[in-house]
């Protein structure tokens, strides 16, 4: 901006721009990694040198003062603090220490001009002025040419670098969604399409407002300003695309890194064309030089290459432009289009490509892929594969980067031979019939792209029917739009909730219970619910003075995994089914001790207590809290459920310590009537239904103790006696090719996978079946189909991103068993030393003859045997 306002008053003066670097992370005050906010200034031609300061100490510049003297070919200047204020807000560091850090930076040739700011003193000053006498100043390191861009991360375009993709879909005439969001003044949602480019891979976005009946200039602001404050997408630099120049500059002044204006051309000739490249470079961007001139769009490989010939000559000789950060795009045209001079369209690129890295030194190659593959709208699998193959060929005659749909390329290698050579027929103009071949063989493979223009017609129907649709579906793409239509339609807030909401809710409830719908679609709804009641809200929030309507929910529950538990999986999905059938969820999270449990439901008036928990010991904490219930007096229905929880438990050892109501919930689906059995207004069928569970769960435990008196169960030495008899001296046992333990760091998660067990993923999810035959279930294979595909997903991007780390050790040792139950470890072959006694455990009940009473000891040899056994175990 400075550059900018002495060029226009024609200022002439050195510019020094100085800041502070506020946090350890290493960010500049504009969020920005030191070397990405040096590429977004160092545009600047006034510029001569980059002061830092750091309120924190000289000592904790360090970093940063590096990496800044690493990349910028700008003189350095550092003026730290004495250190960071102390709590009297007076500052430690003495001149020694301080100079003490100076004298490092200047050994270490990291700066030209030093100094000191708050809580610096004369003194301070003085002995820092002894030191520089013992050094040269630093000579700034010179920039190699590359291609520089920001966001507020780096990203560098070296020689080296692999091909850089751009994200198209962030463009109002590039994809329908997203021109749907920005008419309906839906930017959040419109965000989430820069954020799916992001992770599709994106490393530009591009951002197109082009479209008659938006105000273009301001979108473009809106959405800039918007993206700017979201890190995960600010990280990348951003490519302004609009053929207005008016809506190019407006993105500019949002840009806080170095972007890249897309785009400008000869075609109104040299002398608004010298503008605009004079502004870009003014606003410090890189920029694309569509081949066009007077005479309109280059098509031939001649026509590119001279447009392209002359724009270089004209941005490097006569604007100062510096070459590498000047983008050509030779124009990709649709080609199959059925008219033969558009044959060679694609082949003429790759070939101007060639000559444009041959001859226009350090310029970049760009163009838009998807234009390319036009004439096969609908047919995403014909148009991945053209422009994958397109690419190869491309970037192989030298293009640098693309604007292509992030996320969504095939790869080369993966394209069945037969598409890719009509493919590359028709790309590369191999044979006059290649059009009508592809064009005859796509037919053959039309995808359901079609059905999905169907599928939106539910969008016709009227709101309250759209909003079930959403719920049943689990579509969370629409509500923000619904909700607000339904709003304005009725009067009050809570009539949508209860109303079409709440219907679409009761389908869902009624389809799970019928088995019809699957907890992973009901977790889908209820996002959907949850969404659409934020939504709502505030405006729920001050209801009108004469309403009639309950504003209240039906109930509080809360709900805690109990100490010593982490597990809380079940208990979230219970939470959220409960709380999108409008109970009011107090979730405690895991390991909650029984005191804050009950003291909560106390405080809080609570309805219900809900208790989660999967490991065993969690079954006798259950009993503790019920204990503690009974002892406090506290009143309130008691839910237990979780992986280990049963019936039976809840039956014999819970139960009977609670006087008030126990009741054990199988799963998700079922806390549904459970509660609202529970908090029935109406007295007597809630005492029923309590009662029911008493009576049941009274008959359970007499069961149970009659049987456990049935069972009979024999005396240790008789179990020994009938330990497991294996004839060893018949048994062949190897001696293990690595003995000894080995130790698995880091292992690759991509290898891992293979290994899933994914029956118990199914169960946890309720979808009962075997894994791989549940995905072709008649009643839960669909569902089960798409919560693989989402889990898969989920561990790509685990996999991807490197979110967990896996480690893992294996042991094997050797060992015999010692008087039948006891099995000793040795340090070594010689078997003298015993590293350990592993006792294990024998079991005692009453067998059917012939049958052995086992335990793990049997199945290693006994050292009497003479027999050289192993163990092994892994954790
Ligand atoms: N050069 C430069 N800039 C450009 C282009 C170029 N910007 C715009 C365009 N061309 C590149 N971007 C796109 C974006 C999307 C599509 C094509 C090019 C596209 N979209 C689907 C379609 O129209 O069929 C949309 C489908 C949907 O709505 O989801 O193909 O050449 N410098």
């Amino acid at each position: 901006a400075v550059q900018k306002y002495f060029d226009e008053k024609k200022v002439n003066l050195p510019l020094m721009i100085s800041g502070t670097i506020v946090d350890q992370s290493g960010r500049t005050l504009s969020g920005q990694t030191v070397e990405a906010f040096f590429i977004s200034v160092s545009h600047a031609k006034n510029l001569v040198s980059i002061g830092l300061n750091c309120s924190l100490g000289a000592k904790q510049m360090r970093p940063f003062v590096e990496d800044l003297s690493n990349v910028s070919d700008k003189f350095l200047s550092v003026y730290p603090n004495a250190g960071l204020p102390n709590e009297m807000g007076g500052y430690d560091e003495t001149p020694e220490t301080m100079s003490e850090v100076l004298n490092d930076f200047l050994k270490s040739g990291f700066v030209n001009i030093v100094g000191g700011c708050c809580g610096t003193t004369p003194d301070h000053i003085k002995a820092i002025s002894e030191i520089v006498k013992n050094y040269k100043p630093r000579t700034p390191k010179k920039q190699e040419p590359y291609l520089r861009l920001s966001g507020l991360e780096p990203v560098v375009l070296r020689p080296d670098s692999n091909f850089m993709n751009i994200g198209e879909r962030t463009n109002v005439t590039g994809s329908k969604k997203f021109a749907r969001l920005i008419k309906e003044n839906n930017y959040d949602e419109a965000l989430s399409v820069a954020r799916d480019q992001v992770e599709g891979g994106a490393q530009v976005l591009d951002v197109n407002m082009d479209e008659g009946m938006l105000d273009s200039e301001a979108a473009m602001t809106k959405f800039l300003n918007l993206l700017e404050a979201e890190p995960d997408i600010a990280k990348l630099p951003i490519m302004i695309d609009s053929s207005k120049w008016s809506v190019i500059e407006a993105g500019l002044k949002c840009l806080q890194g170095k972007g890249i204006v897309n785009s400008i051309s000869l075609k109104e000739g040299e002398e608004v064309f010298k503008e605009h490249a004079k502004k870009v470079l003014s606003y410090g961007a890189a920029v694309i030089v569509m081949a066009f001139d007077e005479n309109g769009q280059a098509d031939s490989f001649e026509r590119r290459i001279n447009v392209c010939k002359r724009a270089y000559n004209v941005l490097t000789e006569e604007v100062g432009f510096p070459p590498q950060d000047i983008i050509f795009d030779p124009n990709i045209l649709a080609i199959a289009t059925g008219i033969e001079e558009h044959n060679n369209y694609a082949v003429d690129y790759i070939e101007a490509t060639r000559w444009i890295k041959q001859n226009l030194p350090l310029a970049k190659v760009s163009g838009g892929v998807s234009n390319l593959s036009f004439s096969f709208r609908g047919n995403d699998t014909v148009r991945e594969a053209m422009h994958s193959a397109f690419l190869f060929h491309s970037i192989k005659a030298g293009m640098d980067m693309g604007i292509v749909n992030a996320g969504q390329l095939e790869v080369y290698e993966e394209i069945p031979k037969e598409l890719l050579e009509e493919v590359e027929d028709v790309i590369l103009n191999r044979r006059t019939d290649a059009t009508e071949r592809l064009i005859e063989f796509a037919e053959t493979i039309k995808r359901k792209d079609k059905s999905e223009e169907k599928e939106d017609e539910w969008r016709n129907l009227p709101v309250e029917e759209r909003l079930k649709h959403s719920l049943i579906k689990g579509i969370v793409d629409y509500i923000n739009e619904d909700v607000e239509e339904a709003r304005l339609k009725y009067s009050q807030p809570l009539e949508i909730i209860e109303g079409p909401l709440m219907a679409g809710m009761n389908v869902v409830g009624d389809l799970f219970g019928a088995g019809k719908m699957f907890l992973p679609q009901v977790v889908k709804s209820a996002r959907v619910m949850k969404k659409a009641v934020a939504i709502l809200e505030p405006y729920i929030k001050a209801p009108l003075p004469n309403s009639t309507l309950r504003s209240e929910r039906e109930g509080r529950i809360l709900l805690a995994t109990v100490k010593g538990d982490v597990h809380d999986i079940g208990k979230n999905i219970v939470g959220v089914v409960l709380g999108c059938n409008n109970y009011e969820i107090m979730d405690l999270g895991v390991m909650v001790h029984s005191d804050k449990i009950l003291q909560t439901a106390i405080d809080e008036q609570v309805d219900v207590i809900g208790l989660s928990g999967l490991i065993t010991p969690s079954l006798d904490e259950m009993v503790h809290v019920a204990k503690e219930m009974e002892r406090r007096k506290i009143n309130l229905p008691l839910l237990i459920g979780g992986a280990t929880t049963s019936r039976v438990h809840t039956a014999v050892k819970i139960s009977p310590n609670y006087s008030g109501p126990v009741i054990h919930v199988l799963d998700a689906s079922r806390s549904v009537p459970v509660v609202s059995n529970l908090l029935n207004d109406d007295k007597d069928e809630k005492n029923k239904f309590v009662q029911s569970f008493k009576d049941e769960y009274k008959q359970l435990k007499e069961d149970y103790e009659k049987k456990k008196s049935e069972k009979r169960f024999i005396s240790l030495v008789e179990a020994r006696n009938n330990h497991l008899k294996i004839d060893w001296t018949k048994s062949v046992i190897n001696k293990p090719n690595k003995p000894g333990t080995t130790v698995f760091s880091n292992y690759p998660l991509s290898t891992l996978r293979d290994y899933i067990d994914w029956t118990p993923f199914f169960m946890t999810w309720e979808l009962k079946g075997r894994y791989p035959s549940i995905l072709e279930d008649k009643i839960v294979g669909a569902e089960a189909r798409k919560l693989f595909d989402d889990a898969n997903k989920l561990l790509d991007k685990v996999i991807k991103e490197k979110l967990l780390k896996v480690n893992g050790v294996i042991g094997i040792f050797p060992a015999n068993t010692v008087g039948v139950d006891d099995i000793e470890i040795y340090s070594d072959e010689s078997r003298t030393g015993v590293k350990r006694v592993l006792h294990t455990i024998r079991q005692q009940m009453q067998k059917s003859s012939g049958e052995p009473n086992i335990a793990l000891a049997d199945f290693i040899a006994p050292k009497e045997s003479g027999v050289k056994d192993y163990i092994g175990m892994f954790a």
